[in-house]
């Protein structure tokens, strides 16, 4: 099958989406950690589009965006399928975990730096994005049903790095009365031992998540 290597970095939450479902597959893997203040030539050559990780590299073929990488495994690896296999529910299970990537981690990002008069804006539209989230898990344990899948893994931020930035933007998104169904899928997700395991730590989560955003602020009053 060729061997696999995954260029990332341990506290990206798109690469440890990555991590957790090659886990779930059960396909070993090489991690290549990435300097992301000082790009590797493999990076850039891997993936000269974007130049993020994270990056699998399979054999001699290289995937980069994590969602795309999703699929790769698991149109490539058959075990424990995360997809599901009607086009309609598959569908919809791509649409969200965009919807996701775009609405709902950029929304919450966004409140976290937000500062002023634009924060209570941003808190709520972040709001908004999580309630659709909320909807698709009433009444279910994970996304998909029954069984954790590509959805889980895709939102798989909510517990740890959603948690972070409330800590760095000092605000409540998921509020457990507001969310409650969501809320407890956050901690039934953390609970499993696949995802404990690929887990960063907190602390260093939350030092990396303050320096980038005191690093954007201060960008942002030098353009003032
Ligand atoms: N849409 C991409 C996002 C990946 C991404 O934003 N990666 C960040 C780390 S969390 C990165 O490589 N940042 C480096 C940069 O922007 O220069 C994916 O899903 O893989």
């Amino acid at each position: 099958m060729g061997e696999v290597k995954v260029i990332g970095s341990t506290l990206s939450l798109f690469c440890t989406r990555v991590e957790w479902a090659l886990k779930l597959k059960g396909v070993e893997y090489e991690y290549i950690h990435e300097d992301l203040l000082n790009k590797s030539p493999l990076l850039l050559k891997h993936n000269p589009v974007h130049k993020k990780v994270p990056v699998v590299l399979h054999g001699d073929r290289a995937i980069a965006e994590s969602l795309v990488i999703l699929e790769y495994l698991d149109d490539t690896w058959k075990e424990s399928p995360m997809l599901p296999q009607d086009p309609y529910e598959k569908s919809m299970a791509r649409f969200l975990a965009k919807f996701n990537d775009e609405k709902c981690i950029l929304g919450a990002f966004n409140a976290c730096k937000a500062e002023g008069e634009e924060k209570e804006k941003a808190i709520e539209s972040a709001k908004e994005s999580l309630s659709f989230l909320e909807k698709q898990i009433e009444g279910k344990m994970f996304f998909g049903g029954g069984k954790i899948g590509f959805l889980d893994f895709a939102v798989g931020w909510i517990p740890l790095w959603l948690g972070a930035m409330e800590q760095v933007g000092e605000m409540k998104l998921l509020d457990a009365e507001k969310f409650p169904s969501l809320h407890e899928w956050s901690q039934n997700f953390i609970q499993i031992p696949l995802i404990k395991e690929a887990l960063p730590p907190r602390q260093k989560v939350v030092a990396n998540l303050t320096a980038f955003v005191s690093y954007l602020r201060s960008l942002a009053s030098h353009k003032q």
